[in-house]
């Protein structure tokens, strides 16, 4: 009897999570999947849409191929886009505006109706097959001639997104059921002012870097507020703000280590939940001191982080409707062993990240699979600031050429039963986004890294597009609500989804 009961406990420990109970995704549970303006668009300048800082960026490098400036042709392939929304029999649909298409000059003293058209047409058509438009305002693009200005380091960037953020609401706001400010704070600002290798690639590390997140969080919070103040009570629709968090796992149990990714959280997650999601409406206690004591050993007569006023906080406090979480690897933390160029985001946070070589490793060098940080980052901020309502706005895969995708299949179907075991362990999450809709332009990687769910020929003239087995494997988990081990499709041929034949909402 003994030994039975240690052979049952042994398996089921070393199972992990796997009993025999069915865990269902609700039937109010939306499921979508997503891309982003400069990634699909391309006709970069067509139509009087000015140059971003993605334009600029890739054009004025060598090095980097502009895939950029046709991409996957979107920009003319509005119905074949939602053909394949049609197929996969999505709930909603995520993709992003390009400011410089709609606001050539930053501001709103000219407005192109062109641009303004092509995202009523795409966002007509989505409501025509009763798929949800959910609208990213900013996902990198930046229009050139604001970078021109600072960008994001001027304070006067909220007042132009708050500007820019007003047009596409008085556009929009009758059609759309949700927004999203901002895209990934810490990439538009850590990779983007803190470095190199993302545009704008300002280089200011430890100083540009943080003057642009205070900035971002202000231009969002405001964006909410005009929002809720004009718009809300009309229409109805929700708006938030999508944050990178990927799980910070320590290397093992020692302290120190223990300690470190726990610095590591609130360096990369609550620099931009804190604010939001606290009750202080502030930057996480520990990053404030730890940058203010860096800053004056450095020399500094001011911390390199720069503060709130009161109003603003009371602004930023509870400006979000849903926590957008883009969600895709784990890092293993320990206190940093390497020096950092000081000053830095990265030596004010002294860790070092590294991956386990058990997990599966995708095409970016940094994508690594690991399950068990979506849930354990869901039970995070759970914990941390009382069970926000969530919506998974980016999770994904990157892979090779090639519609036999096993990888993907494995990775969906592994990330989505640890979003069933978070949801059952008290996580409010009313949906899911698969990163991408169709392979694309990984920024400066170009279409090397290839994460879409339907695989695009960028040798072909239209960009065609094919799904993958992937694709197959979605559709019948949105459509069955499990997470099945070993369904396939017997061919790769797609059909329109039971879920969407067509019929629009009034038919419905
Ligand atoms: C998301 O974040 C983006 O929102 C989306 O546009 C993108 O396509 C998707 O992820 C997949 O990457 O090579 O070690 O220097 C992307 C954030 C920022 C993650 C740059 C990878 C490069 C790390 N990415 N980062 S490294």
């Amino acid at each position: 009897m003994f030994y039975f009961l240690l052979v049952i406990l042994s398996v089921s420990v070393a199972d992990g999570w796997s009993d025999n109970r069915q865990r269902r995704f609700k039937d109010d549970f939306l499921f979508g999947t997503a891309s982003a303006s400069y990634q699909v668009e391309g006709a970069w300048d067509a139509d009087g849409k000015s140059e971003s800082i993605w334009d600029r960026y890739v054009h004025s490098r060598p090095k980097l191929s502009p895939d950029g400036d046709v991409a996957c042709d979107s920009y003319h392939q509005i119905s074949r886009d939602v053909q394949m929304l049609r197929e996969l029999g999505v709930d909603f649909y995520r993709f992003s505006i390009a400011w410089t298409r709609v606001l050539p000059s930053g501001f709103p003293n000219k407005i192109k109706e062109k641009g303004l058209q092509y995202y009523h047409n795409l966002v007509d058509e989505l409501l025509k097959y009763n798929i949800q438009p959910m609208v990213t305002l900013y996902h990198f693009d930046l229009p050139q001639s604001l970078q021109d200005l600072g960008g994001w380091t001027n304070p006067l960037s909220i007042t132009w997104f708050e500007d820019y953020a007003r047009v596409i609401f008085e556009n929009f706001a009758s059609k759309v059921p949700h927004f999203i400010t901002i895209n990934q704070p810490n990439t538009v600002c850590v990779d983007g002012y803190g470095g190199d290798n993302f545009a704008p690639g300002i280089n200011s590390l430890g100083v540009g870097d943080y003057l642009c997140v205070k900035h971002v969080m202000l231009a969002h919070a405001k964006a909410y507020r005009l929002y809720e103040k004009e718009f809300k009570t009309k229409h109805q629709g929700s708006v938030g703000i999508a944050i990178s968090v990927n799980w910070i796992e320590p290397i093992n149990n020692q302290t120190e280590n223990v300690e470190a990714a726990e610095v590591a959280r609130e360096f990369s997650i609550g620099l931009y939940v804190n604010p939001i999601w606290s009750k202080e409406g502030d930057f996480p206690a520990l990053v404030k001191e730890r940058v203010a004591a860096k800053s004056k050993e450095q020399g500094f007569l001011t911390s390199r982080l720069p503060t709130f006023t009161p109003e603003e906080k009371d602004l930023l406090k509870g400006s979000s409707d849903f926590l957008g979480m883009n969600h895709y690897t784990t890092g293993l933390a320990q206190p940093s062993a390497a020096k950092y160029p000081s000053p830095s985001f990265l030596d004010d946070m002294s860790v070092d990240f590294t991956q386990s070589l058990d997990w599966v490793q995708g095409t970016s060098p940094w994508l690594k699979s690991a399950p068990f940080g979506l849930y354990k980052s869901c039970l995070y901020l759970n914990k941390q600031y009382g069970y926000p309502t969530i919506i998974i706005t980016e999770h994904g895969w990157s892979t090779n050429l090639g519609r036999k995708d096993p990888s993907r299949v494995d990775n969906l179907r592994a990330y989505l039963t640890a979003l069933l075991f978070a949801i059952e362990d008290g996580t409010v999450v009313k949906g899911y986004t698969a990163w991408s809709l169709m392979d694309n332009v990984e920024w400066g990687a170009g279409v090397s890294e290839r994460f879409g769910l339907y695989e695009v020929d960028f040798n072909s003239q239209n960009r065609h597009r094919s799904p993958r087995v992937s694709a197959h494997v979605y559709k019948r988990i949105i459509e069955q609500r499990v997470v099945e081990d070993t369904w396939r499709p017997t061919s790769l041929k797609m059909e329109v989804s039971t879920r969407r034949t067509g019929k629009n909402k009034s038919e419905l």
